[in-house]
């Protein structure tokens, strides 16, 4: 039999509020279809966050609805719990689904055990949506545990229904200790009451999914196998340069089998800096070929009297591609300094051009240039 698990979908995240993303989701969206379909995926596990926002707008709504009922209609059963990016309100409106689908929809933790567990053929797949500090509470007034201790109890309690089944699966939301965040190798700075301990995650669980971290990544000190699948694409630039995967599962013989499909992205997320003197084109031409959304990092004298062209030619160059531009002054001194030590706009043009081009200008250009600096300052002295 064959899982495949997912988690982080974002649908509706807006980058700098300006550029929507949904077409990168789709676009991730229709490659795990298409393993669902290829692989003969029998159960698809969605480990939460499918919204970003707790109020989706109706076009993330829509694709998010549309790739269920697709995925529901190969024979897939859909496991899908909510995150914190989602509201636990807005989720339980989508597990009405089930009356009449395959789409099991798990919105908040429930006191009732039972009713956080799914049971298909001899597997049982125990549900954990994100633990919102407040709703655990609810659940179990307990002044003396830490969150993360509370949630290892949860867990526990979880683990007892699995132990008559061949394969015990969880399926949670959370942040496990000594994980990797994205973008970052070291490990996760969440605050140690709130981690939950990778080594209390009980070793009844033939694999653990989990959703909440984005990067891809095993936790090695936990007993049984426990996965992040990471999010479906780069959601922000703390992702950049990051690959994304979905996670295959072969269960064969009492084993679960772990095969990560990568997945191909539609914008590829990345940074580039320009110092003072770079040659912008030379340097940003090899990203307007492809699909790339672009931090640039322009680090400029702000005496630079060509720092409004440089800007105008990197939005130029990179259209839509340009995601931000941040400038980064040095030397905010340098005018005065620059003045001080006799340079004029003349020499200041000289030497860009040189560092642009490689070449000195030519001699028409500078007489040219040299004119109109000579006419601007009679004007000016005139006024
Ligand atoms: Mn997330």
């Amino acid at each position: 039999m064959r899982l495949l698990h997912i988690s982080d979908l974002h649908a509706g995240k807006r980058l700098y509020e300006r550029i929507n993303r949904n077409e990168d989701l789709i676009y991730a969206l229709e490659q795990v279809y298409d393993i669902c379909k290829g692989e003969k995926v029998e159960v698809l596990l969605i480990a939460g966050d499918v919204f970003d926002k707790r109020n989706p707008d109706f076009e993330s709504q829509s694709l998010i609805l549309d790739f269920l009922t697709r995925v529901n209609s190969l024979g897939t059963h859909i496991l899908l719990i909510a995150g914190n990016h989602d509201s636990y309100d807005f989720m339980k409106i989508y597990s009405n689904l089930r009356k009449l689908s395959n789409i099991h929809v798990f919105d908040r933790p429930k006191k009732n055990i039972e009713e956080a567990i799914f049971d298909y053929k001899d597997l049982r797949i125990a549900c954990l949506p994100y633990p919102d500090e407040r709703v655990l509470t609810e659940l179990k007034e307990d002044r003396e545990r830490s969150y993360a201790e509370k949630v290892s109890q949860y867990m526990k309690a979880l683990a007892k229904k699995v132990e008559e089944v061949p394969y015990g699966i969880l399926l949670a939301h959370l942040a496990v200790d000594k994980a990797k965040l994205a973008g970052s190798e070291l490990p996760s700075s969440v605050m140690p009451s709130y981690a939950v301990r990778a080594d209390t995650i009980p070793e009844v669980f033939k694999y653990v999914a989990l959703g909440h971290i984005h990067r891809y990544q095993r936790i090695e000190n936990a007993v049984p196998k426990v996965y992040y699948s990471g999010s479906l694409y780069q959601i922000d630039f703390s992702e950049k340069d990051t690959e994304k995967y979905a996670n295959l599962l072969v269960l064969e013989e009492g084993i679960v089998k772990v095969n990560p499909v990568k997945l191909t992205l539609k914008r590829r997320l990345t940074e580039v800096e320009l110092k003072e003197g770079d040659n912008i084109e030379k340097n940003l031409e090899p990203f307007t070929k492809e699909n790339f959304l672009l931090k640039v990092k322009l680090r400029v004298n702000m005496g630079d009297p060509f720092f409004n062209i440089k800007k105008e030619r990197i939005e130029r160059l990179l259209g839509e591609k340009l995601a931000k531009l941040d400038i980064e002054p040095v030397g905010v001194n340098s005018v005065v300094a620059s003045q001080q030590e006799g340079f004029n706009l003349l020499d200041l043009y000289v030497d860009f051009y040189n560092k642009e081009y490689g070449e000195k200008p030519p001699q028409d250009l500078k007489e040219l240039l040299q004119d109109i600096i000579d006419r601007v300052s009679h004007e000016t002295s005139q006024a």
